[in-house]
């Protein structure tokens, strides 16, 4: 770390980013996605964090509101109290403070790029990436009828996605997988339920097993870890987890009481990419594969998971598409699909900086949190 290197302040950002078309999922309909950027600024370099809390509490508690309040009121003021620059001294600083782990997410990634910036190291790099590129995957909304879900698919399909997650709930679960694999044959495909059924429709999932699926994404609730346990055995489909995996401690529990074979690693979800990591490395230890899930990245986000997705253990494709799958204009150069695969970027930290012009024409609100004058002077 360089002598007497200090935070000078963090600014935080509303942003509201227009999508393509609505993301309907068992929880709701986006049309456009809310964003909280914050910039860390020290001495030695600014750094970009994402934080991947929705509008509204539907996903997880966490939601762009008390998280913008937790930010200022918690999170940022012991981040430049301590001056702290040191990408593994966040998690620790905010640890007092429960839950929020998305905006402790972005509050390291935001130091986290500001130093590899500094060091010219990339996410991949800091994070143990062994891929230059990574298998592009999407996930496709609820939609008004089976008809336009096939077409939508076939779109994907020929821009050269190479698996299919299909968002399901109880009445949008079996006709629609049985119309895409009549459709598509032997695609990689897979569901997400996001928490919406009970163990009740056991039976009914498991009428799923039929068409081969890669893995069901949390089909129950988010604390019903026993409940998945019990689902797991009954379903020849693999049960993967998302919304109930919080930490590597939570990733070691699941897998130890059966809960889950496969685990989506997001890491806003998991309170950053360091813990991500060990996410990951719990999971390898455990034989059980992983993937890279995404929240509607902008740019920033969407970079820093391809870094992630590139990791040794991430043996299925994840929710890592371009930025075209949600966005006309992203606040970055467009996250790209080649040849079915989404570069890991090479440049020092995030490898990608927003376009100022971009960024103003969809900012909500910023404010500039300076680091206080007896730390600053
Ligand atoms: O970024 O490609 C993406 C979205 C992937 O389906 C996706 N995410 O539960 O995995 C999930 C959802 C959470 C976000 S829904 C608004
Ligand atoms: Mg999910």
């Amino acid at each position: 770390m360089a002598e007497g290197n200090r935070l000078r302040g963090i600014e935080v950002r509303q942003v509201r980013m227009p999508l393509v078309s609505p993301f309907r999922t068992s929880f709701g309909t986006q049309t456009t996605k809310d964003v909280i950027l914050l910039r860390a600024v020290s001495d030695e370099a600014e750094g970009w964090g994402e934080c991947v809390a929705g509008s509204d509490p539907l996903y997880a508690p966490e939601y762009v509101g008390a998280a913008l309040l937790t930010l200022r009121d918690y999170f940022i003021p012991a981040i430049l109290d301590q001056s702290i620059v040191d990408p593994a001294l966040v998690a620790p600083a905010l640890d007092l403070w429960k839950g929020y782990r998305m905006s402790k997410g972005a509050l390291e990634m935001a130091i986290l790029d500001a130093r590899l910036r500094a060091t010219g190291q990339s996410f991949g790099e800091a994070l143990g990436a062994v891929h230059a590129r990574v298998p592009a995957g999407v996930s496709v909304g609820i939609m008004n009828t089976v008809d336009e879900l096939v077409e939508t698919v076939g779109g994907y399909l020929d821009e050269g996605y190479q698996r299919i997650k299909l968002k399901i709930e109880p009445g949008w679960d079996l006709e629609p997988v049985r119309r895409i694999r009549d459709a598509f044959g032997a695609i990689q495909l897979q569901v997400d339920a996001n928490a919406a059924y009970t163990l009740g429709d056991a039976n009914h999932l498991r009428k799923l097993d039929a068409f081969d699926l890669l893995l069901i994404e949390q089909p129950l609730g988010d604390e019903d870890v026993l409940a998945h346990a019990e689902l797991a055995r009954r379903l020849e489909t693999p049960v993967c987890l998302d919304e109930s995996i919080t930490s590597a401690r939570a990733a070691a529990d699941a897998i130890s009481l059966g809960a889950c074979s496969i685990v989506n690693i997001k890491a806003g979800r998991v309170g950053g990419y360091l813990e991500a990591r060990r996410v990951h490395d719990v999971c390898v230890a455990h034989g059980v594969p992983v993937w890279c899930g995404g929240m509607v990245e902008t740019g920033l986000g969407r970079s820093a998971n391809a870094a992630l997705a590139a990791l040794p253990g991430m043996t299925l494709p994840g929710d890592v598409s371009a930025s075209s799958r949600f966005y006309t204009e992203d606040l970055t150069e467009p996250v790209v699909i080649e040849d079915g695969h989404v570069a890991v970027p090479t440049g020092p930290g995030l490898g990608v900086v927003p376009d100022a012009g971009r960024l103003d024409a969809v900012t909500v609100s910023s404010e500039w949190i300076p680091a206080n004058r007896r730390l600053a002077s």
